[in-house]
C-alpha cells in the first residue's frame, strides 16, 4: 500500500493560522502573489521579510489541531507507506508528531544563505539582514519557495505519486501549481483520489470523491 497526503493552508486554519485566499487572507492589503515572489523581495526586501517575521513569531501562539494529530496517527500506522507532503511552511505537522514531512514550499523556521546556499534553523527575525553563520558574509533570506521558483523535493514527490494507491488532498484551494496538478498525476497512474476541503477546490472535478467541511472533523473521520 502507498498513500500520499497533500496538505495546504486550510489544515492549519482551525489552529488560527490565516489561509491565503479566504476572506481574511490578505496581508496588509496585499495578495500573496504580490509578496511571495523573488521580484517583490528584490524591490522591497524589508516588506517581504516583515511578512515572514510576523508569521514566524505568530507560530509560538498556535497549536496543532485534530487534523494534524490524525495524520500523525496515520504515519504511526503506515510508516514509510505514507508520504506526507505539505505546502505549508508552519511546523504544526511536526508538533503533532509527524516525523517525516516534505515541506515542498519550504519552512518558516529555516533560513537560506544567498551566497553559499547553506540552511540554518532560524527562530528569530530576519529583518535585520543577519549574516550567514556558515560563510559569514551574505544575507539570509527566508527558506521558502516563491512564485517562479522550483518547489523542493519534486523528484521524490512525483515518484511517490506515480506509485500511490491513494492520494488525499486536504485544505488547499488548488490554485497553485505544481501541487494543484498532483491529483491528475496520481489518478493517471491508478490512484484513488479524495479531496477533504471546506469548499470544492479549483480542481475538485479531478477527484473520485470529495468531502466538504472542516479539516478538524473530516481528516480524523477519514483516518480513524
Ligand atoms: C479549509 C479550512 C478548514 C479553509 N478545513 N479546508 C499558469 C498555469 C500553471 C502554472 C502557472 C501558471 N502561471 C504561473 C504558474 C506557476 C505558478 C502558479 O501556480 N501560479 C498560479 C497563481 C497560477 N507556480 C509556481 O511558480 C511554482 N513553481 C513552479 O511552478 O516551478 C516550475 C516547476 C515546478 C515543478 C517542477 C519543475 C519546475 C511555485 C509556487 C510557490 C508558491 N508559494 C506560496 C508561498 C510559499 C511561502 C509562504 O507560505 O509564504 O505557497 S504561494 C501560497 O499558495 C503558498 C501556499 O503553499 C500556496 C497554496 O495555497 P493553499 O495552501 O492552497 O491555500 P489557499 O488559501 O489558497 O487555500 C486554502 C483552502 O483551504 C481553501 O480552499 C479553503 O476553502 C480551505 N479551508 N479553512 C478545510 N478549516
Amino acid at each position: 500500500m502507498s498513500v500520499v497526503v497533500l496538505t495546504g493552508a486550510g489544515i492549519s486554519a482551525e489552529s488560527g493560522v490565516p489561509t491565503f485566499r479566504d476572506a481574511d487572507g490578505l496581508w496588509e492589503g496585499h495578495h500573496v502573489e504580490d509578496v511571495a515572489t523573488p521580484e517583490a523581495y528584490e524591490l522591497a526586501p524589508s516588506r517581504v521579510l516583515r511578512f515572514y517575521d510576523e508569521r514566524r513569531s505568530a507560530l509560538a501562539g498556535v497549536e496543532p489541531n485534530a487534523a494534524h494529530l490524525a495524520l500523525a496517527r496515520l504515519e504511526e500506522a503506515l510508516g514509510d507507506d505514507l508520504l506526507l507532503v505539505t505546502q505549508n511552511i508552519d511546523d504544526l505537522h511536526e508538533r503533532a508528531g509527524s516525523r517525516h514531512v516534505v515541506h515542498m514550499h519550504g519552512e518558516l523556521l529555516s533560513a537560506l544563505c544567498r551566497a553559499c546556499e547553506g540552511r540554518v534553523r532560524w527562530e528569530r527575525e530576519l529583518l535585520d539582514h543577519p549574516p550567514c553563520p556558515g560563510c559569514g558574509h551574505a544575507e539570509l533570506r527566508p527558506d521558502v519557495v516563491w512564485f517562479g521558483e522550483i518547489p523542493y523535493q519534486m523528484d521524490l514527490i512525483l515518484e511517490r505519486l506515480g506509485r500511490a494507491d491513494t492520494f488525499v488532498s486536504v485544505g488547499t484551494s488548488g490554485a497553485v501549481y505544481p501541487a494543484a496538478g498532483f491529483v491528475q498525476h496520481a489518478r493517471r497512474n491508478g490512484a484513488r483520489t479524495l479531496e477533504l476541503n471546506l469548499v470544492p477546490s479549483e480542481g475538485s472535478m479531478w477527484f473520485h470523491d470529495s468531502r466538504h467541511g472542516l479539516a478538524g472533523e473530516l481528516v480524523p473521520a477519514w483516518v480513524d
